[in-house]
């Protein structure tokens, strides 16, 4: 039996993929085409009744959505890849909180950057807090750079944390003007390990082929 990941490349999707890869779990990838909207199409809703990717259909069939839970999920599900630290160990609680804080911090924030049209209209000032929002997910990933003990972001070494703010860098939000380079550099050189990682490799050049 295989999980089945629905998404898109470059989307949320990545991180899933990449936990279900390093779990060594089986599954299949159904694109869902956001360029045709289709994660809002009533077929999409009757898995995430909230139109967005990526959902999770679980071998026994039950769907589950929300990157920070599947990746809690994921990790529960196949200990052996130590995807996070297990309960009670060194780090667990920091490895929760900040995969909380990208969820709720950050996440919520690209949708407002991409999608500024379902806040505010066109001449109500759309480009002002598309730029506002901008800044705080900049400012938000300076955090995140703040509590990565490097060259992982946990010190005990590679971790779902890793392949959740990878992605996140490697959004449109903060891909202009070496930005990036100047003030997440321990995420860069994370998202570049990652690229490196045997199981990670293929995803990551199907989802990032731009670096
Ligand atoms: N809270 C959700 C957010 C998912 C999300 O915003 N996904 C984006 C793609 S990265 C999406 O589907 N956007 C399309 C839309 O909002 O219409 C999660 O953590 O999974």
């Amino acid at each position: 039996m295989k999980y089945i990941l629905y998404g898109e490349n470059g989307s949320g999707a990545f991180c899933v993929e990449a936990a279900l890869a390093e779990a060594g779990a089986a599954f299949e990838f159904e694109n869902i085409d956001m360029s045709k909207d289709e994660q809002r199409s009533p077929e999409f809703r009757v898995l995430n009744p909230s139109g967005k990717v990526p959902a999770l259909k679980l071998p026994s069939g039950e769907i589950v959505t929300e990157t920070s839970a599947l990746l809690n999920l994921i990790a529960e599900r196949h200990p052996a890849s130590h995807l996070l630290p297990a309960p009670e160990a060194p780090e667990r609680a920091q490895a929760l909180r900040w995969i909380a804080v990208m969820a709720s911090e950050l996440y919520t924030m690209v949708e407002i950057a991409a999608y500024t049209a379902r806040f505010v209209a066109a001449h109500k000032g759309a480009a002002v807090l598309k730029l506002s929002a901008k800044r705080r997910i900049r400012e938000r990933m300076a955090a995140v750079e703040q509590a990565v003990a490097g060259p992982w972001f946990l010190s005990r070494g590679f971790s779902a944390l890793d392949i959740y703010a990878a992605m996140f860098s490697r959004w449109r939000e903060c891909r202009s003007e070496g930005w990036r380079e100047e003030h997440i550099p321990q995420l860069c050189a994370i998202a570049a390990a990652l690229a490196e990682r045997p199981s990670l490799t293929a995803i990551w050049n199907r989802h990032f082929p731009n670096g």
